[in-house]
């Protein structure tokens, strides 16, 4: 289906299991990744860029958010304090489409600021909206303000909701040793780490998996041989199975009843004909 989420306990049971069943030891990659520079508004990518020489930096971990600066941009560690440009829901002017505003805050609460009273955090498209945000900056003699881009998003291959407070890292992680460690491997306790994207590594992966139940009733004149019956029906199965050329892996497994067996006779008249109707499940 896709890379392996590992969000919780359960996950993390999954994972080492999985682990364990090819006596694998290493890491090895999962489907948890950094968005790379992403606008405020919308989530939306880059298509229009303008920083300053030698940035983003690397290697830095905390610098994930980014400031105007005289007409570049420049990437600052979040929580340092700024005025910062929003967006409103008027597009016709730029005059109408951004605004200034004179309140210094670090990024998060800029965005929160943004989004409460007008749409969000600035998003910068072309080089006329750089300058004219640029120009309004000069225009009240600052450098620097925040706009809508940043790198601190943590995200599902598979798009699950993320969770970061049930989510595991090894001591000291993520680190983002080089500037560049936007995927996630995890040890086979499921506790992850942040790394290249292009390091090459083993993967888990996550499975799509049905569950069919089949209930059936065996008619027998004589006592039955219960492992003798399974056989042939497993093996029945596995024809139908493999007949349909399935091309997932499939497994089969059978219910043990609440009384510790698998077949349980039915109680109706026919039993005194020493006729035996047996039932299972099988999934
Ligand atoms: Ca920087
Ligand atoms: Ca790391």
């Amino acid at each position: 289906m896709d890379l392996a989420t590992v969000q919780n306990d359960e996950d993390r049971a999954k994972l080492k299991e999985a682990a364990n069943t090819v006596n694998f030891q290493s890491v090895a990659w999962i489907g948890f990744y950094r968005v790379i520079w992403r606008w405020s508004y919308q989530n939306t990518p880059i298509s229009y860029e303008m920083w300053l020489p030698g940035d983003p930096d690397m290697p830095d971990a905390d610098e994930a958010c980014v400031v105007q600066t005289s007409g570049e941009w420049g990437d600052r560690d979040c929580t340092d304090q700024y005025g910062f440009f929003c967006q409103t829901d008027t597009q016709d002017t730029l005059q109408n489409k951004f605004i200034y505003i004179d309140i210094v805050m670090n990024w998060i609460d800029a965005q929160i600021y943004c989004r409460t009273h007008y749409v969000d955090l600035a998003t910068i498209t072309d080089d006329t909206e750089n300058t004219f945000l640029a120009n309004i900056l000069s225009d009240v003699g600052l450098s620097d303000a925040w706009i809508g881009l940043h790198k601190n998003l943590w995200l599902w291959s598979d798009n699950s909701s993320v969770s970061l407070s049930s989510v595991k890292w090894e001591s000291g992680q993520p680190d983002n040793v080089n500037g560049n460690e936007d995927c996630v491997k995890a040890s086979t306790e499921g506790l992850m780490a942040d790394d290249s994207c292009s390091t090459p590594l083993p993967f888990y992966c996550r499975e799509h998996r049905k569950i069919q139940r089949v209930r059936f009733t065996v008619k027998s004149d004589g006592d039955l041989d219960e492992s003798a019956v399974m056989e042939a029906i497993e093996k029945k199965i596995k024809e139908i199975l493999s007949d349909q050329d399935m091309k997932f892996r499939s497994s089969i497994k059978w219910s043990i009843q609440p009384d510790g067996k698998i077949f349980q006779q039915q109680k109706t008249q026919e039993n005194t004909h020493k006729r035996r109707h047996v039932r299972s499940y099988i999934q």
